[in-house]
C-alpha cells in the first residue's frame, strides 16, 4: 500500500492510497473484454440469428472499450480486497472480471439512452452511439439489446449458483434506480416561461444523485463483488450500503463540476448541463447564494443553447465564487466520507473504498 500527501490545509492532512497494482488490475479485466463480446455473441440467445449477433458485437465494440471502467474494476479489485486469502481463487477471479463487464454494459445502456436524452455528442473521446451514421434514435432499441444481453450473460455465468437470485436483485435494483434518477433529472430542467425554479433544491439533488449514481455505479459493483467473497454477506452492510451512495453523492457533485469547468478532451464528453437547465450541484448553489439581480439574470439566462448565455451564466457562477465554494465542499464530502470509512470492520473494506475515493478525489475525467 502506497500512501503519499496530497493535500495540505491547516486542520487537514489527506492522504492518497491506492490500490494495490491498480494499472495491473486494469489490464487484467481490460484482457477479458474480447472473450466476453465473444460469450455474449456466441453464448446468449442472440447466437440464433447471426446477422443480429453480427450488430451487437459492433455496439459492443464500440461502447465497451472506453471510459475509466471504473465500474467493472471496482468489482474484479472488490473481489480480491475482500476475501480471505485461503479463500481466493483464480475461477473467482475471471468470474469477477465477467461480473465486472455485465455492470461496464448496465452503464453502456444507461450512457447511450443519456447522451440521446441530454444531446450529448462525444463519450468516451469518441462520437456518441447514436450519432454513428445510420444510428440515430434506433440507438434505444440497440440500449435494450444490450441490458438483454447483460440478463443472459448473468444467467449463463451465473445461474446455477447460489448467488443468482441476489445477483439478479441487485441488477434488477441498480437498473430500476437509475431509470428513477434518470427521471428525476430530465424532469429538473428549468423552464424560463413556466419559472419552475423550485425543483432547484438540494433534496431533489440528493435524491437524483443516489438514484442516478450512486446504486448502479457503487453499490452494484460492490455488492456484486461480495457475493464472490466466501463470507461476503456478512459485509454486505446498511453501513456499507450508505458509503457507497455518499460515494455516488461526490461522483455526481465533481459530475457537474467538470460539466462546466471540464476539459472536453480529457473528460471526453461535452458539457451540456447550462444550455440543458439542468438541476446540479452549481445551479442549486447558485441559487442559494444569489441576490436579486443575480436571479433575475439566472432565470434570463439559465437553459439556452446560445453560447452568449451560457457565458453570461459561467460569469455568474464566477461572480458567486462557486468554484471556490465547490472545492471547499468537495473537500468536506471526502473528509466525511473518509471518517465513515475508517468506521468499517473489514480491513479489505476499508483499504478497497479509500481506494475508490481517493480515485475520484479532484478527478479531472
Ligand atoms: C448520467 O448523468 C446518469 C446516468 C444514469 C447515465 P449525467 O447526464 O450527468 O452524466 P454525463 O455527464 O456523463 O452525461
Ligand atoms: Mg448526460
Ligand atoms: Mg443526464
Ligand atoms: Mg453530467
Amino acid at each position: 500500500m502506497q500512501s503519499h500527501v496530497v493535500l495540505l490545509t491547516p486542520t487537514v492532512i489527506l492522504y492518497k492510497m491506492s490500490v494495490p497494482n491498480v494499472e495491473k488490475e486494469k489490464k487484467a479485466f481490460q484482457d477479458v473484454l474480447p472473450e466476453f463480446i465473444d460469450s455474449v455473441v456466441t453464448t446468449t440467445k442472440i447466437k440464433e440469428l447471426p446477422e443480429v449477433a453480427t450488430w451487437l458485437k459492433q455496439v459492443l465494440n464500440y461502447v465497451l472499450p472506453g471510459g475509466k471502467l471504473s465500474r467493472g474494476l471496482i468489482t474484479s479489485v472488490g473481489y480480491k480486497m475482500f476475501e480471505e486469502p485461503e479463500y481466493f481463487s483464480e475461477s473467482t477471479q475471471h468470474d469477477a472480471h465477467i461480473l465486472g463487464w455485465c455492470i461496464q454494459m448496465m452503464h453502456a445502456v444507461f450512457f447511450v439512452l443519456d447522451d440521446i436524452a441530454d444531446g450529448g455528442t462525444m463519450r468516451h473521446n469518441k462520437t456518441c452511439w447514436h450519432l454513428q451514421r445510420s444510428v440515430g434514435v434506433y440507438a434505444v432499441n440497440d440500449a435494450l439489446m444490450i441490458q438483454q444481453a447483460m440478463m443472459d450473460m448473468l444467467k449463463i455465468h451465473f445461474g446455477k449458483l447460489p448467488i443468482y437470485n441476489d445477483l439478479i436483485s441487485y441488477f434488477n435494483e441498480a437498473m430500476y434506480r437509475a431509470t428513477m434518477g434518470e427521471h428525476l433529472d430530465l424532469s429538473s430542467n428549468y423552464n424560463k416561461h413556466t419559472d419552475n425554479i423550485e425543483i432547484f433544491n438540494m433534496g431533489r439533488l440528493h435524491d437524483t444523485a443516489v438514484n442516478k449514481t450512486g446504486c448502479y455505479s457503487f453499490k452494484l459493483p460492490v455488492f456484486a463483488a461480495l457475493l464472490l467473497v466466501k463470507n461476503g454477506r456478512q459485509l454486505a452492510t446498511t453501513e456499507l450500503n450508505e458509503l457507497c451512495y455518499g460515494i455516488g453523492r461526490l461522483m455526481q457533485v465533481q459530475d457537474d463540476y467538470l460539466d462546466v469547468y471540464g476539459t472536453e478532451t480529457i473528460t471526453g464528453k461535452n458539457g451540456r448541463d447550462i444550455q440543458e437547465g439542468k438541476c446540479t450541484w452549481f445551479s442549486v448553489t447558485a441559487l442559494q447564494r444569489c441576490n436579486s439581480a443575480q436571479l433575475s439574470i439566472f432565470k434570463e439566462y439559465y437553459g439556452s443553447n446560445d453560447l452568449e448565455h451560457v457565458q453570461r451564466i459561467k460569469q455568474l457562477y464566477d461572480e458567486l465564487n462557486l468554484r471556490h465554494v465547490y472545492e471547499q465542499y468537495e473537500l468536506k464530502m471526502y473528509d466525511d466520507l473518509l471518517h465513515q470509512i475508517n468506521e468499517l470492520p473489514h480491513e479489505g473494506g476499508r483499504k478497497l473504498l479509500t481506494g475508490i475515493l481517493n480515485s475520484c478525489f479532484k478527478r479531472v475525467k
